[in-house]
């Protein structure tokens, strides 16, 4: 059966915060990507995770991309890597790949490492590309997330994007069970499932604003940031993608309140600063 998500599912897990609360209990999110011509999808994650309550958020990209990053954002640490992100990933309480990471040697082998590395990731876009075409098991202590669209829902079963949008839940089910994988399947009317569970949830908020390149990239941030914050919050890992998904499709609706037609990602950041503090007078 289908759960819609409602406010309160979100209302009830981002409560105000303890007022002694220091950064170090709201996490710290790695981001992986940001490959060359591609610094702006990396940001904009950056920037969502830091407006969804982040304790601390660092970018893992290209050479290229660095200063691009670095400039646009101060609250940002950014760091040129080439393979070796061992040292940051000692650091980070999750991880994000995929939001600009591209589909060369350099992507595929960060993508080899984050997936050896033992903990929550959330894989997106070019990261979920990658599986798709050279699959890689996840560790056993690991939980993995993945927020594909019906394109790379596609890629990861095989199949065309109209066969995924044909029977949505069907390619839901068998993404999660494949690949043992947390799934959230995009596009309007969202859907999220757990690989233990039968239940799916459906988002039935969002927009035709959404549809715009950059937005997955938002959303891959929102995730991190709510998986940061799991501690803190108490949130079911299935939820966090339930609850990121809902704040993501009202913040477009928000946007999109000042013209659907040319609203941007980036717009979305401010929204999502309100919709993250439901208890706020
Ligand atoms: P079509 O063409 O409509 O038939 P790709 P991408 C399909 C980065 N970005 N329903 C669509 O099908 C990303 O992070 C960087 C049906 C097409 O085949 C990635 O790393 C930006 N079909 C990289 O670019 C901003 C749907 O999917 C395919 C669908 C590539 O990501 C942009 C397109 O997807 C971008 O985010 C739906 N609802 N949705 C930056 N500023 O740095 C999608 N499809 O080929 O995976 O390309 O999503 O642009
Ligand atoms: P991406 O294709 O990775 O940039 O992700 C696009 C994001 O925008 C996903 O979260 C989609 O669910 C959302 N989106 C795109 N088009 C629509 C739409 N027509 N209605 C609701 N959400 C949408
Ligand atoms: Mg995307």
């Amino acid at each position: 059966t289908l759960r819609a998500i409602q406010s309160s599912l979100v209302s009830e897990h981002l409560r105000r915060r303890n007022k002694a609360a220091h950064k170090g209990d709201f996490g710290h999110v790695l981001i992986v990507g940001g490959g060359p011509g591609m610094s702006g999808a990396a940001l904009l994650a950056g920037q969502a995770a830091l407006r969804c309550g982040a304790g601390k958020v660092s970018i893992a990209c290209h050479k290229e991309s660095q200063l691009a990053i670095a400039a646009a954002q101060p609250e940002l640490m950014v760091h040129a890597v080439d393979n070796d992100l061992s040292a940051l990933l000692e650091r980070a309480t999750v991880v994000v790949i995929g939001p600009g990471l591209g589909q060369s040697p350099w992507a595929r082998a960060l993508v080899e490492r984050v997936a050896q590395w033992q903990g929550a990731v959330a894989w997106d876009a070019d990261a979920l590309n990658s599986l798709a075409a050279q699959p890689i098991a996840k560790p056993d202590a690991s939980v993995w997330l993945f927020t594909p669209h019906p394109g790379e829902a596609a890629r990861l079963l095989n199949l065309s994007a109209s066969d995924v949008n044909a029977n949505r839940l069907r390619a839901l089910t068998q993404i999660c069970q494949n690949f043992h994988a947390y799934t959230l399947l995009k596009g309007a009317g969202t859907l999220v499932k757990s690989p233990q569970q039968h239940d799916a949830w459906v988002c039935r908020r969002g927009s035709p604003a959404l549809a715009v390149g950059g937005s997955g990239d938002v959303l891959s941030g929102v995730v991190g940031a709510l998986l940061a914050q799991q501690t803190a919050e108490q949130i079911p890992t299935d939820q966090v993608l339930a609850i990121a998904a809902w704040l993501h499709a009202v913040a477009g609706e928000m946007a999109a309140q000042r013209g659907e037609r040319g609203t941007l990602p980036s717009d979305l950041l401010d929204e999502l600063r309100t919709l993250v503090n439901p208890h706020q007078d």
